[in-house]
């Protein structure tokens, strides 16, 4: 790992000391450490299913008391995983900067939130959830949902939590595969990403449109892209600066105290 003195560390600061709107655009890989496994990294794997076989609306037509065994697995998992130095960091600079830090975030765990809401009740500061949310969970018929954060007993097809409105099956309020995301969020996103003087990218494989290409548009509007990631993605190439390695060793050097 470099040390902070490299050029790209001291070109990244220069360029957050000089914003006055951040994003921060975070992957699975700002998650890692806290515990929680990434999509495509060896860790991926349940029971031989990768997530693209289970992260589908097909899946959960064709067997959804597996798809729903799967959310309830992750729900207890992140349940019991705590936000890390890197969540940490971002939030406390939402906190005390005087900057616009905003972070767009492909996770569904919820773990940026509870880093802000640990720190600080009232912030202006806030996190948007590109794909949705683990502990939301919604009909799949009709517009109902809510937040959720029961188990779920997924032992059988008959025991699956149902709508209350009109009976049909609830399924996680997330984004699957061939989903749209919702399009205020997707407006929003996109235009504080053009509005971004500087876009902090964290642990993501850039692989999944169309939240990938929100560096970019921070990179089309003349903004500065920092990538942070243990080895280099399809974004790299157009990253101002690229810190190799762990999100929990370089966020607090960057956002905080600038060591
Ligand atoms: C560390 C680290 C450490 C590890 N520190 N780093 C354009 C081109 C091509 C395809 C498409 C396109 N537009 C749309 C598509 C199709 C598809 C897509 O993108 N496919 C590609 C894979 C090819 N996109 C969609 O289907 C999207 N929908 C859509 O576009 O709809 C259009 C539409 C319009 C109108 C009507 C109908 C449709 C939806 C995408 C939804 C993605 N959903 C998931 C699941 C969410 C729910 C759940 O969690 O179960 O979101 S998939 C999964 O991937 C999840 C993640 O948010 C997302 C991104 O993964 P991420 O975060 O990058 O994780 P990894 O594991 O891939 O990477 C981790 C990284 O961290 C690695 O780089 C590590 O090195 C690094 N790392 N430890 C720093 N400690
Ligand atoms: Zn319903």
């Amino acid at each position: 790992m470099d040390g902070p003195t490299t050029p790209d560390f001291a070109a990244a600061r220069r360029a957050l000391t000089d914003a006055t709107r951040v994003v921060v655009f975070s992957g699975a890989g700002m998650s890692a450490e806290s515990g929680v496994p990434t999509f495509r990294g060896p860790d991926g794997l349940w029971k031989n299913f990768r997530p693209e076989q289970l992260a589908t609306p097909s899946a959960f037509a064709a067997d959804a008391r597996l798809v729903w065994e799967w959310y309830d697995w992750r729900r207890r998992l992140v349940s019991e995983c705590a936000p890390n130095p890197g969540h940490i960091a971002v939030a406390t600079a939402q906190v005390v900067s005087d900057k616009q830090i905003h972070v767009l975030t492909q996770n569904v765990d919820g773990l940026h939130e509870r880093a802000l809401s640990d720190l600080s009740e009232a912030t202006k500061q806030g996190v948007t959830e590109l794909h949705g949310s683990l502990f939301r969970i919604r009909c799949s018929a009709c517009p109902y949902e809510r937040p959720d954060r029961q188990a779920i007993d997924a032992s059988s097809f008959d025991s699956l939590p149902r709508c209350p409105d009109c009976s049909a099956l609830l399924r996680p309020g997330v984004v699957w595969f061939g989903e749209a995301l919702d399009e205020k969020v997707l407006d929003f996103s996109f235009q504080a990403a053009a509005e971004a003087d500087v876009c902090v990218v964290v642990g993501t494989s850039a692989l999944v449109e169309p939240a990938a290409s929100l560096p970019r548009q921070t990179a089309a509007s003349g903004g500065f892209v920092i990538e942070i990631n243990l080895e280099r993605t399809p974004l790299s190439g157009l990253a101002d600066a690229f810190l190799p390695g762990p999100s929990s060793h370089w966020l607090p050097r960057l956002l905080t105290t600038g060591e």
